[in-house]
């Protein structure tokens, strides 16, 4: 098969560095995506997300005329699907955006075609899209009820790459491939190896699909087991870093480090794929999303009880004389992604709750997002350690690794990631 025009189909933080990557390799690809204002931003050679270096890789790619982008689909070789896949308020998966993106490309589907969906899917979802295609296209053959011989190809193939090193991991991770048939899987693999330098591992496409969620899941259900220690050791009065440290000095063991909560699309998402599924059976993954769900909550409570210590000892004032100093507003550290991030929730519910001064600090944004903080103060370390009485640590970035825990002796402190009560 010859891939060379590949068409990408959703442009964002996986499918522009995927179809970015593919044109830096002389590939000739068409960016596809429902928002016009995105379409015209990569025209212009720039970029409506933030990820390192991807800016460049872009500008090249239009200037040298590998990559363009469109709201309405083209005819192409290949058809990349990397669109979002939310859940529903039930936890269910919602499929509605590979529907769409579905019904956007049969028409300009033709023999020989490859399409690949990439977006983290339930079980299934592969073969649903499949479906869908076919049910558009019936003068074409699909490998659900033509198998080899089928028109066109037809596989799974989840991203897996981590925001802010997508552009090294995408060529440097290993890729699983799991097509409708042998051909799709070789059809998917010969187009991949455009540009991975890791393996491409063939499988099916259920099987392609569960191994994507249970990647994040295994990555949840440890952050839990992680989030649930620090919880008991508040209660027994144990250092929990100070134990987690201890604990991973044995050969097998390999806890992971407490936050204040998961945040991102993918892993405070994915297990409930599979949770949708068979939830008779996922009591430990969906354990784990509860744990990691509730621990918002549980800071926010300790931020209480931090000012309640505080005003017990010094009755005189009252809460609104407190002030609380936020430090952290992204869903992880040294980004500035604040998206599903539980920093940005825990500071905004006591910036609604707390009847006296919040100070937000975070060295990654220029000013705090419209609306949500709008009473809070965004200022630097500096001022927060003067100004504050309860300092309320949510996130580990550099800088605040950084300051010596001698700045924060005399503040009441809720430290979730253990930057200055880490042993
Ligand atoms: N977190 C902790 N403690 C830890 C590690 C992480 O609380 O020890 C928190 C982070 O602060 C963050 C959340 O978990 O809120 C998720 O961060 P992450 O760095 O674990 O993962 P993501 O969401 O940035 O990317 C994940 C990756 N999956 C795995 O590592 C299994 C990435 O490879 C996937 O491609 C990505 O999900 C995705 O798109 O699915």
């Amino acid at each position: 098969m010859e891939f060379n025009t590949v068409s990408v189909i959703g442009l964002g933080y996986i499918g522009l560095p995927t179809a970015a990557v593919f044109a830096s390799r002389r590939k000739q690809v068409i960016g596809v995506d429902v928002n016009q204002r995105a379409v015209d931003t990569i025209n212009r050679g720039e970029i409506h997300i933030i990820e390192p270096d991807l800016d460049m890789v872009v500008h090249a790619a239009v200037t040298e005329g590998y990559l363009k982008a469109t709201a309405t689909p083209e005819p192409a070789d290949a058809f990349l699907i990397a669109v979002p896949t939310p859940f529903k308020d039930n936890y269910e998966p919602d499929l509605s955006y590979i529907e769409s993106a579905a019904r956007s490309i049969a028409p300009v589907l033709a023999k020989g075609n490859l399409i690949i969906l990439e977006s983290t899917s339930p079980v299934g979802a592969t073969e649903q899209l499949a479906e869908w295609l076919a049910e558009a296209r019936p003068d074409l053959t699909f490998p659900q009820a033509h198998g080899e011989d089928a028109d066109i190809c037809v596989a799974h193939c989840p991203e897996r790459v981590l925001p802010g090193h997508v552009l090294r991991e995408l060529v440097q991770n290993d890729r699983v491939i799991g097509g409708m048939t042998p051909k799709c899987s070789a059809a998917a693999a010969a187009l991949y190896k455009t540009f991975v330098e890791g393996e491409c591992v063939i499988t099916n496409a259920r099987t392609a699909e569960m191994c994507k969620l249970t990647e994040n899941s295994f990555r949840d259900t440890n952050i839990a087991f992680a989030n649930e220690l620090s919880m008991i050791c508040r209660e027994l009065n144990i250092n929990v870093w100070e134990l987690i440290e201890l604990a991973n000095r044995h050969p097998r063991v390999n806890i992971l480090q407490p936050g204040c909560g998961v945040g991102g699309h993918c892993i405070a998402v994915d297990p409930w794929f599979i949770v949708s599924k068979t939830p008779e059976q996922a009591k430990l993954i969906r354990g784990a999303r509860e744990v990691n769900d509730s621990k918002p909550l549980w800071v926010i409570q300790q931020a209480k009880q931090a000012v309640g210590d505080f005003l017990m000892k010094y009755p005189a004032k009252s809460a609104k004389d407190v002030t609380i100093a936020c430090f952290g507003l992204t869903f992880k550290p040294d980004i500035d992604d604040m998206r599903e991030s539980p920093a940005l929730r825990i500071a905004t519910e006591i910036a609604k709750e707390h009847p006296g001064k919040v100070l937000i600090v975070e060295p990654n944004i220029d000013e705090l997002p419209a609306g949500k903080l709008s009473e809070c103060q965004l200022v630097n370390q500096e001022a927060a350690f003067a100004q504050a009485d309860v300092i309320v640590m949510l996130v580990d970035h550099k800088p605040f690794r950084e300051t010596a825990a001698e700045k924060v002796k005399n503040h009441y402190l809720v430290d979730t990631r253990g930057v200055w009560t880490a042993q």
